[in-house]
């Protein structure tokens, strides 16, 4: 029987109130269940929500540098647990023990800097227009934060949203993916260990039900989510009609832009990384090469040669450079854009099927996979298709190659490897991606940067850096008159 594991409510481990469970599996051994977990409703939601609706009373109020303090303490304990924390994810969730030890180092970044944060979360002072009156603004929290995942950065994701939130003073009702709640669980053991309050963390986990309550909750103010776009909108919808902040981060269709005087021994590197690293389900995952006709086949076939040697496996064993898929889900949504691919007209270079073989039949594992031919149209240019699949696109010149990057409702990484400096600070300004890169790949970003994309990527937030601080707190502006008299902004000053 396997380990059956609980929701985190109200500082007390509990089971979901009607008991039900779901099963998280291996997705690189799919007989190695990993636990179960509560599949939790509105219920448990409710209980959640208002315990941290009560939290919120004493968190609040709490100097911020204090609340500083226990999220330095988080580091630490990441910090310590860093290597059992990223077995357990690549045992849940697939991709390999150094990258996953790369995620749970960039949610220790994350915890420094928040802490760091804690100590400045500026408000400003201004000038008034009227005499003996002083003004300023302060950031006040928002209140009690639901925060919904996905499951590809399991640890770090979740915490560029639980830690700034927590350190501006907010309480918080998180629900992991339902791919990764083994992941989740281990990160909300680590905060409470490091002193988070009872009250102040409530993980709940479950699937659509429990995050259709956490969004319809109204003691909830404000959502963040991480996931697909359709999902996001869905959200969004809810939150529009029940007026609640929501910070969206969605889909990406991410290009890497190589001119023909590009370095290609870099390119070749940055691209097995960003294409194929995390098995392409990142939603920064370099997803089309725009490839200048000049040095178009050389790097196809350059690249081409270092994918096909790619080791694939179980990522907690040696020398695996890429694990699988997370789910038969995801391999049946790969499979089906191969298809749609050579329907399209798109050549396949290398890949295009499921991995079998050696350790690889009980998981699901799937080829890296190179198509030249596309064009901006084809729906394998156009669609998240969230694995390790690169579609190419040949142009003639950098006005072509931007208009190609363009050319898609997403918005959120891009690249573009040059060693023409003017062309590379055009391309700073000519993108239209929330982050781009010059001669690194699509991925690789750092905690204390704002993080996020424009079009149908985001909503306008971002994740990260100082930026995110304004997603969790509210503006309060404060006027104080020392005048003695009552005096009329807009009208006191001005003789008509
Ligand atoms: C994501 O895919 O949801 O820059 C986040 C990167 C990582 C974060 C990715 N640091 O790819």
């Amino acid at each position: 029987m396997p380990e059956q594991f609980q929701n985190y409510i109200d500082g007390a481990w509990r089971d979901a109130a009607d008991g039900a469970t779901f099963e998280s599996i291996n997705p690189a051994r799919n007989s190695d269940v990993v636990g179960l977990f509560p599949d939790s409703k509105a219920e448990d939601v409710d209980a959640a929500a208002r315990a941290a609706r009560e939290a919120f009373k004493s968190w609040s109020r709490m100097p911020a540098p204090q609340r500083g303090e226990i999220l330095r303490h988080i580091g630490d304990v990441l910090t310590e647990r860093k290597n059992d924390l990223a077995f357990e994810m690549t045992r849940e969730m697939g991709k390999p023990f150094f990258e996953t030890k790369g995620d749970v180092q960039e949610a220790i970044d994350t915890a420094y800097y928040a802490a760091s944060e804690t100590r400045r979360l500026f408000g400003h002072t201004v000038p008034s227009e009227l005499p003996d009156k002083f003004n300023m603004s302060l950031r006040r929290p928002v209140g009690v934060v639901g925060v919904i995942t996905a499951w590809n950065f399991p640890v770090a994701v979740p915490t560029w949203k639980i830690f700034p939130a927590l350190a501006a003073g907010n309480t918080v009702v998180f629900k992991p993916s339902e791919d990764a709640p083994h992941s989740g669980m281990l990160l909300v053991q680590a905060l409470l260990d490091a002193g988070v309050p009872a009250g102040v963390l409530n993980l709940v986990q479950g699937a659509g039900a429990a995050g259709q309550a956490i969004v319809e909750h109204p003691e909830i103010n404000a959502i963040t989510f991480t996931g697909s776009s359709e999902t996001g909108a869905k959200i969004g919808a809810v939150c529009g009609r029940m007026h609640k902040r929501f910070s969206m981060e969605m889909g990406g269709k991410n290009p890497m832009i190589v001119l023909d005087d590009g370095d290609l021994d870099l390119a070749v590197e940055g691209l097995l990384w960003g294409v194929f690293g995390t098995t392409g389900q990142r939603c920064t995952a370099t997803s089309r090469l725009i490839a200048h006709e000049a040095i178009h086949d050389d790097l196809v076939d350059r690249l081409a040669e270092k994918a096909k040697a790619l080791r694939l496996g179980y990522g907690n064993e040696d020398n695996v450079d890429v694990g699988p898929l997370i789910n038969q889900k995801a391999l049946d949504k790969v499979t089906r854009y191969i298809g749609i691919g050579q329907d399209e007209g798109a050549r396949l270079v290398i890949g295009g099927e499921r991995a079998t073989g050696d350790g690889l039949d009980d998981g699901f594992f799937f080829e890296p996979t190179i198509f030249t031919g596309v064009t901006r149209d084809m729906r394998i240019a156009q669609e998240e298709i969230f694995g390790p699949v690169l579609s190419v696109l040949k142009v003639g010149s950098y006005d072509e190659a931007v208009a190609a990057a363009n050319d898609t409702k997403y918005g959120l990484s891009s690249s573009i490897y040059t060693k023409n400096v003017a062309l590379a600070f055009k391309a700073m300004h000519d993108i239209e991606a929330g982050i781009t890169y010059v001669n690194g790949p699509t991925i690789g970003a750092e905690a204390h940067m704002p993080f996020g994309g424009v079009k149908q990527t985001g909503n306008g937030h971002r994740e990260g850096g100082w930026e995110v601080f304004d997603f969790y707190t509210e503006t309060k502006t404060i006027y104080v008159d020392y005048s003695g008299k009552l005096q009329k902004a807009q009208i006191d000053n001005v003789e008509d």
